[in-house]
């Protein structure tokens, strides 16, 4: 290595060098502009100012709320366009509408005439979310849709007309066959969103399946699935022509990132344990085996315990109480083969489905728990000290989803079939957006 190399970069060094040509300019430059008298400016010490440290802050609700529209029926998803309006469609009608400035609703298309199944089911239209990847920077919408068959991602092209109104057109399938159970559709999942990498993720349940699904890597549900945005999959998802990012996954109907690029998703537990998860590439999240931070004493492992119609013949044994008075069959869950969550809840507290990120703060939106929970990211995988808003103020909750002011719009799902708030107190102008003032607090 050549010796100049070695010069030292020792910072007083340069600022003595430096120092010096400065002192040797001024000195240069009064030398030749002074006639008889030389006046040499004293220069006064060179402060440099100190920033003010930055407090990280997060965001929180003031308290302040506002309804802004009303007589919905189980809205899912609530995204705003680039033009400042929303799209939101509705669950069993198959509704795709739009909320202009003035909070007008107005169809823009529906998605299928045909109900998912004929009784109660969680299926339907679910999760949107939308790219600009056609030329010219127009833009595709992909849609989640339950059907009597199975689980699907629409695409569409979506514009809008000089008058601000939207319309879908090119309907085409961009991924079918994903499990949907036969005799009931719960455990879809059915979140979708644009992750920051430019990929579509979607977050799946087991379809009912259990084990079947959310421990075999051949199938699709029990997932979180990466793919390209004209269907194909990923080169560097965790296996070769693999949709699925990650697996283990009982019911995921949330997905956010955060400002470090970590990915977090929402998962209903069973009974005892619903789950905030640090979702990475190639993990197993654990369900069935395990629920929050226990493992199932005897529970089925293996997708072999469950029957070919996937029903789940190893049933846990019958609960009993735990010392803190909440049902348990557990064991606290060390086995490295499946990644344990960042933050568990009991559902009657939580029951979240859609998550997302504003300013430093993950944002749950809970069904069963009615709330918001509120949890500051406090650093790379770290979180803070979650806080609950909102409590039985609005029934179940459905989405929280950052709006273009700065305030979140929250959708209730009181009209989801599952009795409203608390069995019967739902609002009758449900199901509702309303919006969500917020500030930025410091911690
Ligand atoms: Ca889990």
């Amino acid at each position: 290595m050549p010796q100049s190399k070695k010069v030292s970069k020792d910072p007083l060094f340069e600022f003595l060098i430096v120092g010096a040509l400065v002192v040797g300019s001024v000195f240069a430059f009064a030398t030749n502009s002074a006639s008889t008298e030389i006046d040499i400016p004293i220069s006064k010490p060179v402060v440099t100012p100190t920033p003010e440290p930055v407090l990280p802050s997060y965001a929180v609700p003031t308290g302040k709320t506002t309804t802004l529209v009303t007589g919905l029926r189980a809205p899912w998803e609530l995204v705003f366009l680039p033009d400042g309006q929303a799209l939101i469609d509705e669950r069993d009608s198959g509704t795709i509408s739009q909320i202009d400035k003035d909070f007008k609703v107005r169809k823009v298309a529906f998605t299928s005439t045909t109900p998912p199944c004929v009784k109660f089911c969680e299926g339907g239209t679910l999760g949107m979310t939308y790219a600009a990847d056609r030329p010219g920077g127009k833009l595709s919408l992909f849609v989640f849709l339950t059907t009597l068959n199975d689980n699907r991602i629409l695409k569409y092209d979506l514009d809008s007309d000089v008058a601000g109104n939207w319309s879908l057109a090119n309907k085409r399938v961009l991924i079918k066959g994903i499990d949907r159970s036969a005799l009931s559709t719960t455990h879809n999942g059915g979140r979708l969103a644009i992750g920051p990498d430019g990929k579509l993720w979607v977050s799946m349940g087991d379809a009912g399946l259990r084990g079947t699904t959310s421990q075999n890597w051949n199938r699709l549900a029990g997932s979180v699935l990466r793919m390209n945005l004209d269907g194909s999959v990923p080169s560097d998802n965790p296996k070769p022509g693999n949709y699925a990012w990650a697996k283990g996954l009982r019911d995921t109907q949330g997905m956010a990132w955060d400002n470090y690029g970590n990915m977090w998703t929402t998962e209903f537990g069973q009974d005892t344990w619903d789950e905030l998860n640090l979702m990475q590439k190639g993990k197993n999240y654990g369900w069935p085996i395990a629920e929050g931070l226990y493992k199932f004493v005897d529970a089925p492992a293996t997708p072999s315990n469950t029957d070919n119609k996937g029903n789940g013949t190893a049933t846990p044994p019958a609960p009993k109480s735990d010392t803190n008075g909440w049902t348990s069959v557990r064991e606290l869950m060390n086995d490295s083969r499946y990644t344990a969550p960042v933050l568990t809840w009991h559902p009657i507290d939580a029951a979240c489905s859609g998550i997302a990120f504003v300013r430093g703060s993950l944002i749950s939106a809970c069904l069963r728990g009615g709330k918001l929970w509120v949890t500051p990211v406090i650093g790379d995988k770290k979180l803070g000290e979650p806080q609950a808003f909102f409590t039985g103020n609005f029934g179940r909750i459905r989405k929280a989803t950052l709006a273009p002011d700065g305030s979140v719009w929250i959708i209730t799902s009181n009209k989801d079939g599952r009795g409203g708030w608390s069995k019967g107190g739902e609002n009758p102008k449900d199901d509702r957006v309303i919006r969500v003032e917020m500030k930025d607090v410091t911690y």
